[in-house]
């Protein structure tokens, strides 16, 4: 998988992947990071890449002309972009970020990855240039660096061999829609105090039935709108009764 980021912090964005499992995933060649910055296609004596906005306003946007030179040359990089590379841009008016957003783009060989600064970038050059907007959340970042940054990470732990244990991206929050279960491990101080039984018992069909009650219960406690859009089989509605039951039981509430 390789990463076109256009952004104004290079560096930054090289020194993101450069840590835990993307960057072991680079070493291994499963991700390539490249890094544009549209300074270097700006022209004149100063390199503006910003503005102030039409209309008057708080603020600078974004140039268009630096902005579709640098992304002209990424894609243009390592030989023609095949058109079907999507320029993905980061920004609090994309769609949600979810673990499924990450799993479709996964597969993909190659992204391009627009970072805004400032108050944004001339909506002309997101209309004529940009595939997708995506938001890693409601709220508001300085810039989309950050957002590339999360988006990197998601999708290179992803990357076939990137994690040592394929077993652990199966087993993640998300993939089949739930919260994770808890989890604990040996503790000089703590010893196996509150540590839950089963999973000392060496009984895995009990062990695997109560981790995906524990994935059930908090996602119905946490996250109720993430159970709304979950399918459940008989046994998840068995266990998740039970786990209802015995949470309103230990609080003396109704239901139980
Ligand atoms: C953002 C988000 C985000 C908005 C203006 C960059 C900033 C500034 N990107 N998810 N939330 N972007 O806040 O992706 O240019």
């Amino acid at each position: 998988m390789r990463f076109d980021v256009i952004t104004l912090f290079p560096d930054f964005l090289r020194q993101c992947a450069d840590i835990g499992v993307v960057g072991r995933a680079r070493e291994r060649g499963l991700v390539q990071v490249e890094a544009w910055n549209p300074r270097d296609y700006a022209g004149g004596n100063y390199r503006r890449v910003d503005e102030r906005p039409f209309g008057g306003g708080p603020g600078m946007l974004m140039l268009i002309e630096p902005l579709r030179a640098c992304i002209a040359a990424a894609r243009a990089d390592g030989g023609p972009a095949p058109p079907a590379v999507p320029l993905i841009h980061l920004s609090p008016q994309g769609e949600r970020l979810t673990q499924a957003t990450v799993r479709r783009l996964a597969a993909l060989p190659r992204l391009l990855l627009l970072c805004g600064r400032y108050e944004g970038i001339d909506e002309r050059l997101v209309a004529r240039e940009v595939d997708e907007e995506i938001s890693i959340g409601d709220y508001v970042l300085s810039g989309g660096e950050l957002a590339a940054a999360v988006l990197i990470d998601a999708i290179g732990r992803l990357q076939e061999g990137a994690l040592n244990d394929v077993g652990s991206a199966a087993q993640d929050s998300f993939e089949d829609g739930l919260l994770d279960c808890p989890h604990y491990t040996r503790s000089e101080s703590e010893g196996t105090t509150g540590v839950p039984e089963v999973l000392l018992s060496g009984d895995h069909a009990a062990i695997r039935r109560w981790r995906r009650q524990q994935s059930l219960g908090r996602t119905w406690l946490r996250r109720p709108d993430l159970l709304a859009r979950a399918t459940l089989g008989k046994e998840d509605r068995a266990l998740l009764d039970a786990f209802r039951r015995d949470w309103l039981a230990a609080r003396k509430l109704p239901g139980s």
